[in-house]
């Protein structure tokens, strides 16, 4: 292809982007912008993926009836996002079991909060509020993304986000008004998952590397910190509602600018976890590879059966 027909490509492609009209699979597109996109949305499968793990750890020990089937829900949503957003990687001609794979060898990332482990049926509550909580903050600016399929996944995930959110600060209001010791439990949960919380917007402004080009490709609507405060600003006054306490001992409302202040973030901590060491890294990653071990038989009686299929229809 010549410069100028390659330019003529590329300025056709940003106008498209800034007058909002979306870009669909079979459209061009810049071939970062299509890496880009293979890098985030499985980034993004990845964390639905493994975000089972934590919460399917508590299926079987939930407290009734009503609660189980409710996390058994959650966590079932939690494998259908990852399912859409696996089929929107291959839109983009990503190979879905290469993307597996690169997961299973370390090669690819997935939110640092999933390292994290569940010690009590709080955690549930917190995940629930904090965890889809901070997901809906960032995910909603996605259901605008510049990439058609994306959006469109985001539009159900956050309508399904929302409702986990709400299941969340149920239970964590549940505790908080009920014996001393279940009002202790959720207040360990809060401080346990509150920074991992804050930290799952990523790195900050001055040094996350793709923002400034996902802005401006509108993948990304709005950078990491500024979706991190809007999430620190709704979720206080919650906490104060249920009688709870964010572990930020100089968290401070500041009435000029109308936002919280915080403490400084671990960025030493984010960085453990995500390259690999936080406290359940391995577990995570030997737990995949587990199912996907466990799921042979099923695969290949799958393919036995397309393959005796399309010969008896060939026949
Ligand atoms: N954990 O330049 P940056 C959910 C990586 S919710 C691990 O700012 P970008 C769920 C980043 O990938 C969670 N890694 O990147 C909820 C990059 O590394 P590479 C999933 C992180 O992409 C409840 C490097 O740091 N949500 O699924 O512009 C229950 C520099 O960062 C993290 C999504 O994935 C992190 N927290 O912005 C169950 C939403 N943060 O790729 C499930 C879609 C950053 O250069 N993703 N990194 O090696 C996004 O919106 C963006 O990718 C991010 C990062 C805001 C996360």
């Amino acid at each position: 292809m010549n410069p100028s027909s390659l330019e003529l490509l590329e300025s056709n492609f940003q106008s498209k982007i800034d007058n909002e009209i979306k870009i669909e699979p079979k459209d061009w597109m810049p071939d970062d912008y299509r890496q880009t996109l293979i890098r985030q949305i499985s980034q993004h499968a990845h964390s639905e993926i493994v975000g089972m793990l934590p919460e399917g750890n508590w299926i079987t020990r939930a407290p009734n009836l009503r609660r189980k089937a409710v996390l058994l829900a959650k966590v079932q949503d939690e494998a259908g996002h990852g399912l859409y957003l696996y089929s929107a990687t291959e839109t983009l001609g990503a190979d879905r079991e290469q993307l597996i794979d690169d997961l299973h060898e370390g090669r690819a990332k997935y939110s640092s909060i999933f390292n994290y482990p569940t010690l009590s049926w709080a955690d549930m509550g917190a995940i629930g509020w904090l965890v889809d909580g901070a997901a809906i903050m960032n995910q909603v600016p996605l259901c605008r993304c510049s990439y058609g399929p994306y959006a469109r996944a985001m539009v159900r995930v956050c309508k399904e986000e929302s409702f986990h959110q709400r299941q969340g600060f149920e239970i964590m209001m549940s505790l908080a008004n009920g014996s001393p010791a279940q009002k202790e439990m959720a207040q360990d949960a809060l401080n346990r998952f509150w920074w991992p919380a804050l930290m799952m917007f990523g790195p900050n402004d001055a040094t996350s590397k793709h923002t400034a080009q996902s802005m401006k490709w509108k993948i990304k609507r709005h950078t990491n910190d500024e979706l991190r405060q809007q999430f620190v600003d709704a979720t206080v006054p919650q906490a104060e509602l249920i009688g709870l306490t964010v572990p930020d001992a100089n968290i401070v409302w500041n009435d000029e600018t109308k936002h919280y202040e915080t403490s400084p973030i671990n960025w030493d901590e984010f960085w453990q976890v995500v390259n690999g060491n936080g406290p359940c890294n391995k577990e995570r990653v030997a737990a995949r590879k587990q199912a996907k071990e466990n799921g042979t038989w099923v695969r290949d009686a799958a393919m036995a059966y397309a393959k005796k299929r399309s010969a008896l229809v060939a026949a």
